[in-house]
């Protein structure tokens, strides 16, 4: 439903040369690949004007596997719709992203986009963040400083519970595509009603490289529900 109303013939980018009609950005987890699957329902012909700027390498491996025309954020820093995935969803639109941890090149792809808009599944969609994604929010960090900032987020900043995500079919930490770690940091209840101030205070940390917190950036959401239907909040 989203990629019907956001990524359709009739959408032409105004400032891109002629060869190009629209630059979609194409975000990670396992609910885009139902996205990608269905730009390229679309056809050859429709997507040949288009071009798609990934936010990792499994994003890279689904836009290069559906023949779809691969582009670089260096050569496309103005996107004109980013389509990602969500951890959790909360009434205003702000967004728990890294579940897969790519939040960095995610958010870099979102910024860009002209709209960012995410597809996610009922499951995804809560009053307030920290509500139904218990890991909490990712902190991608240097490995440097991955346990002064782990020290911190767990004694001044309300997350005692945050860990350095463990990788499950390789030794040691999860290492991002930008050779960094994860910290998962489950911040209090009442710290991540203000989700925008965590971000920034966590942000600030020396060694953080990006915060899966996404506030005020998506215009959409699009929830997949069981029976089939879509809700969408705008
Ligand atoms: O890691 C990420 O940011 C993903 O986009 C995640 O937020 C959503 O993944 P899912 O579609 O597998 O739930």
């Amino acid at each position: 439903t989203a990629v019907d109303h956001y990524i359709k013939p009739e959408h032409r980018t105004s400032f891109q040369s002629s060869r190009v009609d629209q630059i979609v950005g194409i975000g990670s987890g396992s609910t885009v690949p139902y996205v990608v699957d269905r730009i390229a329902q679309q056809g050859k012909e429709v997507n040949q004007g288009r071009v798609f700027v990934p936010t990792g390498f499994q994003s890279r491996q689904l836009i290069v596997a559906a023949g779809l025309t691969l582009g670089d954020v260096d050569e496309y820093p103005s996107i004109d719709v980013t389509i990602d995935g969500a951890d959790e969803v909360d009434r205003e639109l702000n967004l728990i992203k890294g579940g897969g941890a790519c939040h960095l090149r995610e958010k870099v792809i979102a910024e860009a986009a002209e709209t960012f808009v995410v597809v996610a599944d009922y499951r995804k969609n809560s009053e307030f963040l920290g509500t139904n994604y218990p890991p909490g929010v990712p902190i991608e960090v240097v490995p440097f400083a991955y346990g002064k900032v782990l020290s911190a987020v767990q004694k001044t900043f309300g997350a005692p519970k945050a860990t350095l995500r463990m990788a499950v079919k390789k030794a040691g930490p999860v290492v991002t595509d930008n050779g960094n770690f994860v910290i998962d940091a489950p911040f209090e209840r009442e710290k991540m009603l203000d989700p925008a101030s965590v971000l920034k205070q966590t942000k600030l940390l020396t060694g953080v490289v990006e915060v899966g917190l996404f506030c005020n950036m998506a215009k959409a959401a699009y929830f997949g529900n069981e029976d089939g239907t879509v809700t969408i909040r705008r």
